[in-house]
């Protein structure tokens, strides 16, 4: 297998309502997409960086750049047997795993179609329904957050994760629980907190949590370790799971009874399936995480729900809590029991909207085989 362009596309979306986290409100997104063109025909993947490198270290300008001038000639006219090797040509460059997953990503759905099989089945999944959680972000006001639980609830969604950090925790989730005392609940604090608010922690435990997501440093994992052995709720962890080795010592060390698997932070589905079948070997659970995907990486992290130890609902939902119009068609949407169905047709399932696409695009770049490979050790002497 061989590629012979890659196109990269910013577009631009306006959230319905602004999604607020420990550490920035988000309230336009700015995402990248990637086209992989080879053998006859195209692959489309979404790259799930940010717009600023508060989660991790990427955003939507890196992202850009380090699969301009170096994901791309690294991929490009090179041979390739599967799908599942193309991270291995990009694996060089340290870090960066949502830029390179981005393009991991097109080239799964390239092979896929040119099987004229889904994506799902693709990488190995075996479900055809797949659970849906929300979450949601930090609110102007508890009673917002409760009305926001309600309806949510009303659409059939099987768990609630609410967004906490300091001054928006204890008092929070208690009164979500009062008011809610039988769903299931879960509160992510993305790194807003230290080890030294161990004992603040522990007041969740009275709430019954299904778990608390990535409570401190975003690549801490010996201080996550120390914290679950304070704490009765199980820790999940998110940001610090950025390949599958790092999944084991996680594991090994005690630092997390359930991981988040997102596709952009651990570099693709060949990195995602590592992941998943390291917690599956040693009897920890995975969900799916979002990113405030589009549609095209909804639909790509629905595929990957489909893997069977993806056994807890993901932050994995219907494409109208986010757009006024997705890029998809149709769009993803949640039955009412909380699910998604997952799509029979080739690679990722969905059709795209192209004219929308177009109208919403603010750049765009298309890559050839570079006339000069990269300069390499030989040349240079
Ligand atoms: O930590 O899971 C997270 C959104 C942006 C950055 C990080 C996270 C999130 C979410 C949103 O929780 C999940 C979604 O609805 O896509
Ligand atoms: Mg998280």
């Amino acid at each position: 297998m061989k590629l012979s362009r890659i196109t990269l596309r910013e577009i631009r979306m306006p959230l319905l309502h602004f999604f607020e986290t420990s550490f920035a409100r988000t309230t336009e997104r700015r995402m990248v997409l990637v086209e992989a063109e080879g053998e006859g025909a195209s692959g489309w993947g979404e790259v799930t960086a940010g717009e600023n490198p508060f989660y991790n270290e990427e955003w939507t300008d890196s992202v850009w750049l380090i699969l301009r001038d170096y994901v791309a000639p690294s991929v490009l006219g090179r041979e390739f047997r599967c799908a599942a090797e193309v991270a291995s040509l990009t694996a060089h460059i340290r870090g960066h795993n949502m830029a390179r997953a981005g393009l991991e990503a097109a080239v799964w759905d390239l092979e896929a179609r040119l099987n004229h099989r889904p994506l799902w089945r693709h990488i190995g999944g075996s479900r055809d329904e797949i659970a849906c959680g929300v979450s949601i972000g930090i609110q102007d006001s508890v009673e917002q957050l409760l009305e926001k639980i309600e309806r949510e609830l009303a659409a059939g969604y099987q768990r609630i994760k609410m967004k906490i950090k300091p001054g928006w925790d204890v008092e929070a989730a208690g009164r979500v629980r009062e008011r809610f005392p039988n769903i299931k609940l879960m509160a992510d604090a993305n790194s807003a907190y230290r080890l030294s608010d161990a004992d603040h922690l522990r007041r969740l435990d009275a709430f019954y949590l299904m778990m608390i997501e990535q409570p401190l440093g975003h690549d801490d994992i010996i201080d996550h370790a120390k914290l679950q052995a304070k704490l009765e709720t199980p820790i999940c962890l998110d940001e610090c799971i950025r390949d599958a080795h790092l999944a084991e010592q996680a594991i090994e060390m005690g630092a997390c009874r359930i991981i988040n698997i997102k596709l952009g932070r651990v570099g693709g589905f060949a990195a995602a399936r590592q992941v998943h079948d390291v917690c599956r070997e040693r009897g920890v659970p995975v969900w799916c995480g979002g990113m405030l995907e589009s549609g095209l990486g909804r639909a790509h992290n629905v595929a990957l729900s489909t893997l069977d130890n993806f056994v807890l609902p993901g932050d994995v939902s219907a494409s109208r809590r986010y757009w006024k119009r997705d890029i998809i068609r149709p769009e993803v949407e949640v039955t009412p029991q909380g699910t998604i169905r997952v799509p029979e047709g080739p690679g990722f399932g969905f059709e795209l909207d192209l004219d929308y696409i177009r109208s919403i695009t603010v750049r765009e770049e298309t890559l050839g085989k570079p006339l000069e490979p990269p300069m390499n050790a030989d040349e240079r002497r």
